[in-house]
């Protein structure tokens, strides 16, 4: 089932060097090291030296009468939780492959990343794009997978949120309207010592005396399952949340959770890592303590030892997982739109009555611009723009029309006659790096108030002189409304000097709570228009139209 890629497409997705590549940080190599001698290595000396910790089953007066079994309403969400997870995931980590490397600061500086997935250094006397450094992962792990398709892999990852989130809300309170919570939720601090006894029992293969989990589960596998739902869960949704650009410029504080964006988007990861972690050691002990039994536990919610029919069913539903991923895969590249007006109906709606309306607020210091800010796109090569490249953007004049009373034509200086703010920001690529810099230039509110719009006029047309990935004007929309709101700019300065030909000369746009494909380099032209349908392909700019990227990008 090889998606029929252009040339164009190919060469971008499905690129010769797909080597795959992880690389830790020699401290993050002594971390790991330190964790499992803390774990492992002392669980062996304690039980070389005083013996095995009595098992905490032998200490059990009475088996459990509250929380028992397994609710119907339990085992479907368990399903649905895992359907929902593994599509979570595997779409997350086509999104890592479009950047792949994990940082603790803000700036992405390259070199000072802990991880990455690339086996490349970024070359030196050389520009790289950020859309360069993007990895190829196989579509067998990641959704959509190949490269560069971070559009698809978000329409999957953000339409799998919502539900996700509801099927864990439903859960939670079933949870707790019911008797289910005793089994779940540790009720005295004894969990812990009975916990690290089980697990001294584990790690040095003395596989101790099991509960039966119709009743009770063990206390790892309480304080385990505990910590999956109301930890890595809570810990996921939070720094998510963290990496929107609506969010971040609004709630300054948020991030910082986690250190800063990059630490949010790091812990992200780790969540992720979690997960597969707890997935791997969960199966294996479904496996190995009474296969069957467990099965027909969580499918059938009886304790028969001798039925396989759960297991059969289990069986039945991970085939079911591969034939979704099967349509995942056709839909992604035989049905993109589809995707992408779900996407646009389910999360585009709800950004839209939710953090778009919030407006950015201003805070960061000179201090903290970052050292390195990742460049992206193609420099314009057309004959126009490197004309006027050539002697400094004297003779470019920015055109301003469509639907406006006083339409016209300004030159650089014109603009600065009509105003200059000077703001510093942070920029979230939809790749996953940041930056943060100085920008100066025309508030757009300034400019708005001059040209007149019709009142007809919801959406706000940039065009560039450069070009898309795959060739065709670059170009992009606003709604008028982000146009209003602080901290939108037409900049013509990035950290106190003149915009540079890479960054966008010789206008490029801030506007604060969206996402860096959003801010046009090299602007052209300005046009107000009634709906962003009516230009390109109708959906919204030009990553919208080609790499199905949202059409607002809150997030
Ligand atoms: N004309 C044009 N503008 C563009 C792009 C592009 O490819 N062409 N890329 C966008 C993307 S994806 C990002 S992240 C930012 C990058 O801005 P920077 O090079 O200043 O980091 O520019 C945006 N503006
Ligand atoms: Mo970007």
């Amino acid at each position: 089932m090889i998606p029929s890629f252009s040339t164009a497409e190919r060469t971008v997705h499905y690129p010769s060097d797909r080597r795959l590549f992880i690389g830790l940080k020699k401290q993050i190599w002594y971390i790991i090291l330190i964790l499992i001698l803390a774990t492992v290595g002392i669980a062996w000396l304690q039980y070389l030296i005083w013996g095995l910790p009595t098992d905490p089953m032998l200490n059990q007066a009475s088996v459990p009468t509250r929380g028992i079994g397994f609710p119907w309403w339990l085992r479907l969400s368990h399903w649905v939780n895992f359907f929902f997870l593994v599509t979570i995931i595997r779409s997350g980590l086509s999104i890592l492959a479009d950047h792949p490397r994990l940082y603790w600061n803000n700036g992405c500086t390259p070199g000072s990343e802990w991880a990455r997935f690339t086996p490349l250094n970024i070359p030196v006397g050389k520009v790289w794009t950020a859309k360069e450094d993007a990895r190829y992962i196989s579509p067998v792990l990641g959704l959509p997978g190949y490269r560069h398709t971070v559009g698809l892999a978000r329409c999957w990852h953000f339409i799998n949120i919502p539900f996700f989130l509801l099927n864990g809300i439903i859960f939670i309170i079933l949870l707790f309207t019911t008797d289910q919570w005793v089994k779940l939720v540790p009720s005295s601090w004894r969990v812990f010592p009975d916990a690290w006894a089980v697990f001294v029992h584990y790690a040095t293969l003395n596989m101790p005396i099991e509960p039966n989990g119709y009743y009770q589960y063990n206390a790892l596998q309480q304080l385990s399952y505990f910590a999956v739902v109301f930890l890595l869960a809570p810990i996921a949704m939070l720094s998510g949340m963290a990496m929107s650009p609506a969010i971040e410029n609004r709630f300054h504080w948020f991030p910082k959770i986690f250190g800063n964006r990059q630490g949010a988007r790091s812990v992200h990861f780790l969540v992720m890592v979690a997960y597969l972690a707890f997935l791997v050691v969960h199966v294996a002990m479904v496996a190995a303590t009474g296969l069957v039994r467990n099965m027909n536990h969580i499918i059938h919610g009886t304790d028969s030892e001798h039925n396989p029919s759960g297991l059969y069913l289990g069986i039945a539903f991970i085939v079911f997982m591969i034939l979704f991923g099967l349509l995942a895969h056709w839909i992604s590249w035989r049905r993109p739109r589809l995707l992408q007006r779900a996407e646009e109906l389910i999360n585009g709606t709800l950004w839209k009555l939710s953090i778009n309306k919030l407006k950015p607020q201003l805070y960061y210091k000179k201090e903290d611009i970052t050292p390195f800010f990742w460049p992206n796109g193609k420099i314009p090569e057309s004959d126009e723009w490197k004309a006027l490249a050539s002697n400094g953007f004297k003779n470019f004049k920015l055109k301003v029309g469509g639907l406006v009373e006083n339409p016209g034509e300004f030159s650089l200086d014109e603009l600065k006659a009509l105003g200059q703010d000077q703001n510093i920001t942070m920029h979230h690529c939809i790749q996953g790096w940041s930056g943060i810099a100085e920008w100066g230039g025309l508030p757009l509110s300034k400019l708005i108030e001059i040209v007149k719009p019709h009142p007809s006029v919801q959406t706000v047309v940039f065009y560039s002189f450069g070009e898309g990935l795959y060739g065709g004007n670059y170009y992009d929309t606003h709604t008028l409304d982000n146009c209003m709101k602080p901290g939108a700019l037409l900049a013509w300065e990035m950290n106190y000097e003149p915009l540079t030909d890479l960054y966008g000369a010789p206008l490029r746009l801030r506007v604060e709570n969206q996402l860096g494909y959003k801010m046009v380099k090299w602007i052209a032209s300005i046009e107000f228009v009634t709906s962003h349908t009516t230009v390109g392909k109708g959906y919204g700019g030009k990553n919208e139209d080609d790499e199905y990227f949202g059409l607002l990008a809150s997030t």
